[in-house]
């Protein structure tokens, strides 16, 4: 028995009540002893790592190349963050507001999840629903009893949805994002549109204030937080004959990077070529004067949907 027969053994032991489709779904461990998930329906091929939940890889078979970005540098290694598809940051976006030794992005995207459920669904997607484990990190980080909940439906269009309930006695605040490493044919090549007139800080000026005007496009390195829009956003890549489009719910803020060569180069987890151009990161968030503040028993969700569109 290989390791994904293995895995998926272990799997249907610890979780029996899920409806794995056999023909859909494998377990899988790496050497570094991190869990996998991949997927295959009739709509669109993905992979998951449990770590982060983290999105690794998302094709939908109408479209001719991935959706999602990977460094070919990236490490896959308990406890480090991986350089690409989709890092879930929470619970604060960028570095931690008050302690500057706490990891950039929060520690979700570096932490175990547990699988919930699996199973497909009546359109021929495949829902995975998964649950942040809480670990010693976890918790000197974060010491606010919460559940967070991560449900992702592959199919022709991806829907993920993290949902936050605050179990303490006490409101808290907490920043987030779906940090998403988009794959595209040059990132000066493409445009985004959907942020006109949109307010933004730019953190390559100390945060800056500006407003948008007109569509985006790219020629150096660029990061800015666009600020209380709630618009979708689409990805225009005429050189891949589609445009990428991003429907969000729960967000109010939209954040806009391209690290371009020198940046990419300083990364170790980027690879010294142009392999920086075939990337862009649109990311949904709540972040800056748009954090999020949840009241004991309630639940807060971040939801985003990607869909392509043939041009
Ligand atoms: O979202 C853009 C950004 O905040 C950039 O400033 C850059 O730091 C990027 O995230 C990557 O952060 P990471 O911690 O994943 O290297």
């Amino acid at each position: 028995m290989d390791t994904s027969q293995s895995a998926t053994k272990e799997y249907e032991s610890k979780y029996p009540s899920s409806h794995v489709a056999e023909d859909q779904v494998r377990f899988t461990k790496d050497e570094a002893g991190l869990d996998y998930i991949e997927i295959e329906n009739r709509h669109a091929t993905a992979k998951l790592a449990l770590q982060g939940a983290h999105l690794m890889h998302w094709h939908p078979k109408h479209t001719a190349q991935p959706v999602l970005w990977m460094s070919e540098q990236s490490r896959f290694e308990p406890g480090r963050s991986i350089r690409g598809g989709i890092p879930l940051c929470w619970p604060w976006f960028g570095a931690h507001p008050t302690d500057s030794s706490l990891c950039m992005h929060g520690f979700a995207r570096v932490t175990p999840f547990s699988v919930i459920d699996i199973g497909q669904m009546y359109n021929g997607n495949t829902r995975v629903i998964l649950q942040m484990k809480q670990t010693e990190n976890s918790q000197r980080q974060l010491s606010y009893p919460y559940t967070l909940t991560m449900t992702i439906e592959i199919g022709a269009t991806l829907s993920i949805k993290l949902s936050t309930t605050n179990r303490a006695t006490q409101p808290f605040f907490m920043g987030e994002a779906f940090h998403t490493y988009f794959n595209v044919s040059d990132v000066e090549k493409v445009s985004v549109s959907g942020l006109d007139n949109t307010e933004y800080a730019d953190k390559l000026l100390d945060y800056w204030r500006g407003t948008q005007e007109g569509d985006l496009t790219f020629n150096q390195e660029f990061d800015r937080v666009y600020v209380s829009t709630k618009t979708a956003v689409k990805i225009h890549d005429p050189a891949f004959n589609r445009d990428i489009v991003i429907n969000k719910k729960g967000s109010s803020t939209t954040v806009v990077w391209t690290p371009w060569q020198k940046k990419a180069h300083q990364m170790a987890d980027m690879a010294k070529d142009d392999s920086w151009r075939k990337m862009l990161c649109v990311e949904t968030a709540n972040a800056m004067e748009n954090l999020v503040m949840i009241n004991p028993g309630y639940t807060h969700i971040l939801a985003v949907e990607y869909s392509v569109e043939s041009v």
